[in-house]
Order: structure tokens, then sequence, then C-alpha cells
């Protein structure tokens, strides 16, 4: 039996959620077409009859501008820190750039194996990828460089190979019944977090904090209330819309992914409440519980 942590790092956007969700064949991680979408580490564990190999994806890598950007970032620092191997994930629909390169670069002294993943690679062709890849060639720190599409599930494969062969630890971490480190309450938080991303405009579902309030099983009917946090009363307008329409249509879409989740009938009441300035304070550590241990 071999086992490993493997953590996935990279910027916002470039389909690192994605990738865990297909390792795992679980949807453990939310994922969105805004940048900035995970907010915490959280682990996926894979369990196979001769491997546990615990993924962990981490919030992409992004300037601090208040206190929720600076508990992304140390997320992001204590999740590769004890790791042995690191997935760098590189968006490749718009071409390898130099940012990306000197991203990559950052971990040439780092004491974990190295793999570089080019994702996306469903929306490019490989003429025009080829060249791109030659110029991490020089980068000798570097395992593997490896194009992957998280989407369709292209060289996932190839991927696992690749980490099964650097894996050398023999110790069990968690019992093989497990897929992730967090609880169902984080889960059903993050599935209504997911549903105000797609559906709501530019800057408001970055400004969302989501809380569960009330979970209770009655008669087999799971019975949740949940809070959406936002930031000016103008957003809790838009989050609330035109007679409720909007609040019903995140409802009724995040439901449907907590019934898959908890395998039982939900009754789920959404309350929209304001907190100025949320993200500036400790907020999200303190009142959500995430603390040292969930970083
Ligand atoms: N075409 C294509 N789209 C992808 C692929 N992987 C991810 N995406 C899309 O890219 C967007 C971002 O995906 P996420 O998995 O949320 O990206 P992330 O890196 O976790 O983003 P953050 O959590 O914000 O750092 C979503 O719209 C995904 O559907 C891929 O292989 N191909
Ligand atoms: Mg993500």
């Amino acid at each position: 039996m071999k086992s490993g942590f493997v953590a996935i790092v990279g910027k916002p956007n470039v389909g690192k959620s994605t990738l865990l969700n297909r390792l795992i064949g679980e949807k453990v991680s939310i994922v969105s077409p805004k940048p900035q979408t995970t907010r915490n580490k959280i682990l996926g564990i894979l369990n196979e009859p001769d491997y546990q190999i615990i993924f962990i994806d981490t919030p992409g890598i992004h300037k601090s501008h208040n206190k929720l950007d600076e508990y992304m970032e140390k997320s992001i620092k204590v999740a590769q820190k004890d790791v042995d191997v690191l997935l760098l994930m590189i968006d490749g629909s718009k071409g390898i750039r130099q940012n990306d390169l000197d991203f990559v670069r950052q971990y040439e002294k780092s004491s974990q194996k190295v793999i570089v993943l080019v994702n996306k690679i469903d929306t490019t062709t490989f003429e025009k990828l080829y060249p791109d890849l030659a110029k991490l060639n020089s980068m000798s720190f570097v395992e593997d460089i490896i194009p992957i599409s998280a989407k369709t599930g292209k060289n996932v494969d190839v991927l696992l190979n690749k980490i099964k062969s650097l894996l050398t630890d023999t110790t069990i971490y968690f019992d093989e019944d497990m897929y992730t480190d967090k609880s169902l309450r984080f889960m059903v938080a993050e599935m209504v977090r997911e549903k105000a991303l797609y559906l709501l405009q530019d800057e408001i579902p970055h400004g969302l904090a989501i809380e569960v309030v009330k979970m209770q099983d009655i008669d087999g009917v799971m019975h949740i209330d949940i809070d959406i946090i936002c930031e000016r009363k103008t957003h809790k307008m838009i989050i609330i819309g035109k007679n409720g329409s909007m609040l019903k249509e995140i409802g009724s879409r995040a439901r449907i992914d907590i019934e898959n989740l908890l395998g039982q009938k939900v009754y789920l009441q959404l309350f929209v409440k304001v907190k100025e300035d949320w993200r500036s304070s400790n907020y999200y550590v303190t009142d959500f519980g995430y603390d040292q241990t969930d970083l």
C-alpha cells in the first residue's frame, strides 16, 4: 500500500477544483467561471485498493487586499508545506505566458516533487500548445509536464500514474470510506455559494459569505436554514431579485446538489443579510469557525 499528499496550486480560475473533483469522482470542491471561487484548502481523498492519495485543493494565488485574502493566502502556504508532490497548474487555453513561467520558477528550490499541469487543452490545438510546452523544458527541477483537460478527463490517468510512481509513504491517514475532510455543513454552504457565483454578476459574489444557521432532520427531511451575507443593501436587493426570483433560483439549484450530497429530501430556506465590509474583519475565520486547523 502506498500513500501521499499532493497539493494543487495555481492562479485563480485555472481549473484546480475541477481537477480535484475529476480525480476523486465526487463533487468535493465547488467550481465556477469566476476567479477566487475556492476560499479554503480542501482535501479530496482518493482510496484505491493499493493507494490512498490525499489531494489538496487550494485557493487561487492572488494579491491580498483584505483579511479574507490573507486567510486564503495562508491556506495556500499551509497546504503546500508538508506535501509529497506539488501540482502546479497553468491555464493552457491562452498560451503559456511569462508570468506562468515565473510562477513555476518560484518552486525551483522546493523539496517536494514538482509536476506542471497545462490545463484546458480541450480549448486549444497541439500545434499551438507545443511551442509553449517547450518553454518549460529548461526547468530541470520539474519531474514532468503534463497537458491535461480537467473538464474532459484527458490525460488525467497519465497524471495519476505519474503521481503513483512518485509516492513512497505507506501510512494510511484517513478512513477508507472518507473522501473529504470537510463537514457536511461546510459542503452545504459551498453548494449555495457556487450557485450564487454562477447566477450573480461581477463584484457581488466575492462579497458573499454563506452561513448554515440550522440543519435538522425532521421525519427524514433535512430542514436547512442558510444566511447569505453580503456587503451592501443594494447587493441584498439584487440577490433577492424581482419578487424573490433570484433567491428562488439560487435555492432551487442548490437544493438539487444538497439532496444529492445528503441522499435525502431537503427543505431549504435562504435569508439575505447585510454585514458591511466583513471581508476586512476576522468575521470569516471567527464566526464560521474556520480556525487554524481549517487552514
Ligand atoms: N474548457 C475547459 N474549462 C475548464 C477546464 N477545467 C476547468 N475549466 C473551467 O474553468 C473555470 C474555473 O474552474 P475552477 O475549477 O473553479 O478553477 P479554480 O482554479 O479552482 O479557480 P479558483 O478556485 O477561483 O482558484 C470553470 O468555468 C471550469 O468549468 C478544462 O479542462 N477545460
Ligand atoms: Mg477552486
